[in-house]
């Protein structure tokens, strides 16, 4: 009888699963360019479209060292937190290593966060308003 019941149990969750809305991931490339000589700095595009679990890969195109580094104001806690557990190899919290060489990708998978506008810069160019958001849907 308990492994009529746990056969239940289990069927009932993978018709759950099934039930849940499915998105298919998907990948957005954020060029990150600087060049002095044009006085340009910017992320390319600027503004990126995203839903949790979409992949976000941050493509060294020129100009290096760049990086991204999210805005705190206004982040709750927990938002905070699974920002910065989403990148990769961070320096600190909410952001990721210095980025140096051309062709560099860094890739982060945008966490379950509220839908939103996160900002985000780049340190090294933060003086030339080198920035960009992410918009999660
Ligand atoms: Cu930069």
């Amino acid at each position: 009888m308990w492994g009529m019941t746990k056969l239940l149990g289990t069927l009932m969750l993978l018709v759950g699963l099934g039930a849940m809305p499915t998105s298919a991931q998907s990948t957005h490339v954020v060029r990150l360019i600087a060049n002095a000589a044009k006085d340009d700095y910017r992320f390319e595009p600027a503004s990126v479209a995203v839903q949790p679990n979409d992949i976000v890969v941050f493509q060294i195109a020129s100009g290096g060292p760049h990086s991204v580094v999210f805005e705190s104001a206004g982040l709750a806690a927990g938002v905070r937190s699974a920002i910065t557990s989403a990148l990769p190899r961070r320096s600190s919290d909410l952001s990721s290593p210095l980025l140096t060489a051309e062709g560099t990708d860094y890739r982060m998978v945008v966490p379950r966060i509220p839908a939103g506008r996160y900002a985000f810069y780049c340190l090294p160019h933060r003086a030339y308003d080198m920035r960009g958001q992410l918009v999660v849907r």
